[in-house]
């Protein structure tokens, strides 16, 4: 069960973050009431919100997600991979360190993107991509095995169409893994019942177990149907300003 989670307001300089989308400028208004619902949505899960101001300095710092791994016992400060974005973790250390006693910090040379991390249970896939370099997944890897996490590292730096490995996977629970369709083959995953996700709705491999809801991008009915018919009740939220920055649903968000 979570708990808590960090959030971070977006800037009103938010277009002027990283993008390769390609979807248009976010409307600003739009932004903050997409954002409000999501809050609002964690908040309907159980969440007691810990709730950071704008960081007008740092245009992608609403997707707080990319700036630390917090697990139940630990967080580990990210060192995100884009330049721009390193400064962002100096934001979320005051907050994690009032929830963790023990705190683990990604040092150089690696590199570590939040949003390349995902906790299956007691295992850890960890993403190698544009973000995250094998340095940084190893430090990971070793910082989480003493409590017991076995970890495994995913190569995406040939899958163009995704920015990080939770881009194109979640794990739910019982096993669930839901997979972007290109990716199902991989060995990885093979352990895992599949819940696969077609190309045309790919954007919505991004979803995120809270308690007992699935947060899941509106708007792509065959993953939904799908969830349901597995058993879980969604909470469908409208992504589409955060989808023009390359900002998935689980990237607004700390979860712990
Ligand atoms: C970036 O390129 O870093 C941001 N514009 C989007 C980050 C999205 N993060 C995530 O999916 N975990």
């Amino acid at each position: 069960m979570f708990r808590r989670a960090i959030v971070r307001r977006p800037g009103d300089n938010f277009a002027e973050g990283l993008t390769t989308a390609e979807l248009g400028k976010p409307d600003f208004c739009l932004t903050l009431s997409q954002y409000d619902a999501y809050c609002q949505a964690l908040e309907d899960c159980g969440l007691e919100l810990i709730r950071l101001p704008a960081d007008l300095h740092h245009p992608d710092s609403t997707f707080v997600e990319d700036t630390a791994v917090p697990t139940s016992r630990s967080a580990t400060l990210a060192r995100p991979g884009a330049a721009s974005r390193i400064g962002e973790v100096d934001g979320v250390r005051e907050a994690i360190r009032r929830f963790y006693s023990v705190v683990h910090e990604i040092a150089m040379p690696g590199t570590l993107d939040g949003g390349d991390v995902c906790e299956a249970g007691s295992h850890l896939f960890i993403g190698v991509s544009h973000r995250t370099n094998e340095a940084g997944a190893r430090q990971l890897g070793e910082f989480l095995a003493v409590e017991g996490f076995t970890s495994s590292l995913v190569d995406i730096r040939g899958a163009t169409s995704i920015l990080h490995l939770k881009s194109a996977i979640a794990y739910l629970d019982n096993n669930h893994l839901v997979v972007m369709e290109e990716m199902a083959s991989r060995e990885e995953f093979s352990g895992y019942d599949l819940i696969r996700v077609p190309p045309e709705e790919s954007y919505a491999c991004n979803c995120v177990l809270v308690n007992d809801r699935v947060l899941v991008p509106a708007g792509f009915p065959r993953l939904h149907q799908e969830l349901i018919r597995c058993g879980y009740k969604l909470l469908p939220l409208e992504m589409s300003e955060f989808r023009k920055m390359d900002g998935g649903l689980s990237c607004l968000s700390l979860r712990f």
